[in-house]
């Protein structure tokens, strides 16, 4: 018998004891300590049987709220240098954050944008990250797919306590490697990201590239709830979907138009932040994806696509050259999601406006 036989009857016995009627005194124990009501869907149900839960289902508030000063997230931070030492300072905060003319959502931020600014620097850099919070709530700041020492991961109660209202932390490392990584709180995730702190995080190659895009924009995807006048943490749990659905914080038609020259060579550095898998669908021209969750796609390998998904957590850039004049859209193809709260259009679609 060969191996994998021998694994297929293992699983297969497994499958079979598991599916076995209740017979030891352990399966006839309540259940209520093991989340298994977690799938029901019920959210009051959750919250009865397992009030940690209630967090998520509350509206995000938070003392002195203040309208943002602020109208454009993930725009480049300034640092000052310290004996070499790249320095950026982040606040967090909570802000009334416009998502299109008349809607404002309340958004926990990083220095009062939704998404934070961008840190940018070059591969090989030693940077600070100096965080205040100022949010009623701990945090934490995540370096997502950036190579930091496990101390900086930014993990409360595994590589660090949580970061108190109040409090500072010093995040420090050196930047590698090259590509389209970000930065997010890694407390209580579910509501504290998708209430806006999440921001982008490029890092430069050292070597500059050869040929470099004409235009380089980097696109965050989210999405949030808001009933009443009241913002809720979106997430997929019944109750709690989302209603409007940004780009860098943003919902049609009050996202960014990007103007572009007939040729130049376009990269789009497409993050989902958010909840959810979008399909990002390009109109007139098909793009290559040139990197994968930040490193480079060699070209032997590089697909031609006009769409791709875009899971929670994974990046894709993607490069095309403006060939065709005219107004493209760049939209997710779950076409609810270019909605604001249910009208559409809106939500996840901006214009490439290509011009002579
Ligand atoms: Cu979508």
């Amino acid at each position: 018998m060969n191996k994998v036989l021998i694994f297929s009857v293992v699983n297969l016995a497994l499958i079979l004891s598991a599916c076995a009627p209740a017979a030891t005194p352990d399966n006839t124990m309540p259940m209520n300590n093991d989340n298994s009501n977690m799938t029901d869907g019920t959210p009051g149900s959750m919250v009865a049987e397992n009030p940690e839960a209630a967090h998520m289902m509350e509206p995000i508030t938070a003392p002195n709220i203040q309208p943002a000063t602020e109208t454009t997230g993930g725009q480049p931070l300034a640092y000052r240098e310290e004996n070499g030492i790249k320095v950026f300072e982040l606040t967090t905060k909570a802000v009334q954050w416009p998502i299109l003319d008349d809607v404002t959502i309340t958004a926990f931020t990083y220095n009062g944008t939704v998404p934070g600014p961008m840190i940018r620097v070059t591969e090989g850099d030693w940077v600070r990250i100096v965080v205040k919070n100022e949010l009623p709530d701990p945090t934490t700041i995540h370096w997502h797919g950036v190579e930091v020492p496990n101390a900086m991961d930014g993990v409360p109660g595994v590589t660090q306590a949580p970061i108190l209202p109040g409090e500072t932390f010093t995040y420090e490392f050196i930047a590698k490697p090259a590509g389209t990584f970000m930065y997010h709180s890694h407390f209580e995730g579910d509501v504290q990201v998708s209430a806006g702190l999440y921001a982008p995080f490029i890092i430069d190659p050292k070597e500059p590239e050869t040929s470099p895009p004409v235009v380089d924009k980097t696109l965050m995807i989210s999405e949030s709830r808001m009933v009443d006048g009241e913002t809720f943490a979106a997430m997929p749990m019944s109750g709690m979907e989302p209603n409007y659905f940004t780009i860098n914080g943003k919902s049609f038609p009050a996202t960014q138009t990007i103007t572009v020259k007939k040729g130049d060579l376009v990269r789009l550095r497409l993050i989902a932040i958010g909840q959810f898998i979008h399909p990002m669908h390009l109109h007139g021209m098909p793009f290559k994806i040139v990197a994968t969750d930040g490193h480079p796609v060699p070209v032997s390998a590089q697909l031609t696509k006009d769409t791709v998904s875009v899971a929670p957590g994974e990046r894709y850039d993607i490069e095309f050259v403006a060939t065709e004049t005219g107004q493209w859209m760049l939209h997710c193809h779950i076409l609810h999601h270019t909605t604001n709260d249910n009208v559409e259009p809106g939500g996840l679609m901006l214009v490439i406006n290509v011009v002579e």
